[in-house]
């Protein structure tokens, strides 16, 4: 089912809704594959929407917190914008500040994509030429959203490309497991198969890694609550305003859960099975008290992203040339917990 929400530009904004045979529901928007619900029921069967979206569909057109969408060319941070290989320089847009985040001004968040909808898929495809937003090369980008008859959302990522050009895409869904955004995720509980993480510096760069034996406000290898890191006062905690904004390297790469993310209120439980290295993982710090989020509210520790990535700022790891498949898989499992 689509339905046409907005217009930015002369552009149709669809809002497309696909629902699987237990009657999840998944909503995308045809404007940087922007995820707005994922329905799923509470340990009591109430189905609510466990991801953070604007109340106004406007404000997607800016979407300054990159809500629910796919970001690339290259995700997160690329200092200074610089890009070097193969004996050339490429700047690309500095977009905040002094460096370069999410693929530019535009990127891939704020493109218009063709979407193909089946009954429980949806395709949305894009080609990106070559010099947009700074990056060499013609790029054909494919990402799938599948809803499986579990509570599986499967997102597959597809790119190829005419020269060599780098791609490192995500996507940057907030969760937020208790339903409709009634509470934030101070209280939800998190595990990651994550012995080691980037510390940044205080532009976000990442500088070096480190054990969490010697960061344990970062140490998530046994469920914890997530507000036990933000209440921390570590240096690297403050530095993001007051929680996580790291990429945490990932110990094992076969596919499987590694993330799990828990809200035992409602009874939902989230697991992230990936076979990226990385994941950067996003408390919401930046949240402001607008735009509103989830009927009428907005506030820090609103939704966690759970970026699954290559590590940022680390070009030459993913490259891609002509002839080459840039291609993953997502899984996003949803499950009821019991008391
Ligand atoms: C995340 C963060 C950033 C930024 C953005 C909206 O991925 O790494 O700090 O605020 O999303």
């Amino acid at each position: 089912m689509k339905q046409k929400v907005a217009t930015f530009e002369n552009e149709e904004i669809l809002a497309y809704t696909i629902k699987n045979k237990e009657g999840m529901i998944l909503t995308a928007l045809n404007y940087g594959a922007a995820i707005t619900e994922i329905s799923v029921p509470d340990k009591y069967g109430k189905k609510e929407n466990v991801v953070v979206a604007y109340d106004n569909i406007e404000d997607y057109e800016t979407n300054p917190y990159y809500l629910g969408v796919v970001v690339g060319r290259t995700a997160g941070r690329t200092k200074e914008g610089v890009l070097t290989f193969n004996g050339e320089y490429y700047q690309l847009a500095r977009n905040d500040g002094n460096n370069h985040l999410h693929g530019g001004i535009t990127g891939l968040a704020k493109r218009v994509w063709n979407v193909e909808e089946n009954p429980s898929s949806l395709i949305f495809t894009y080609v990106s030429e070559d010099g947009e937003d700074g990056y060499p090369g013609k790029v054909s980008f494919k990402i799938t959203y599948e809803l499986s008859d579990n509570r599986d959302l499967i997102v597959s990522y597809y790119a190829e490309t005419d020269s060599l050009t780098p791609i490192n895409l995500t996507n940057h869904t907030y969760f937020n497991l208790s339903g409709n955004k009634k509470r934030d995720i101070q209280e939800h509980s998190l595990q990651v198969a994550s012995s080691h993480v980037y510390e940044l510096d205080n532009e976000s760069i990442p500088t070096g890694i480190v054990s969490v034996d010697e960061f344990p406000e970062f140490d998530f290898r046994n469920s914890k609550k997530v507000k036990e890191a933000l209440v921390s006062n570590h240096e690297q905690i403050i530095r993001v305003g007051k929680g996580i904004d790291h990429p945490f390297l990932l110990d094992d790469h076969s596919v499987k859960e590694k993330i799990i993310l828990a809200d035992h209120m409602s009874g939902r439980q989230l697991s992230v099975k990936t076979t990226d290295p990385a994941v950067v993982i996003y408390s919401g710090n930046q949240i402001e008290s607008t735009p509103l989020l989830n009927g009428g509210t907005a506030s820090k520790y609103d939704g966690i992203c759970l970026e699954t990535q290559m590590p940022p700022n680390e070009t030459e790891r993913y490259l891609i040339n002509k002839g080459d498949i840039y291609q993953k898989q997502t899984i996003f499992s949803f499950k009821m917990l019991q008391d």
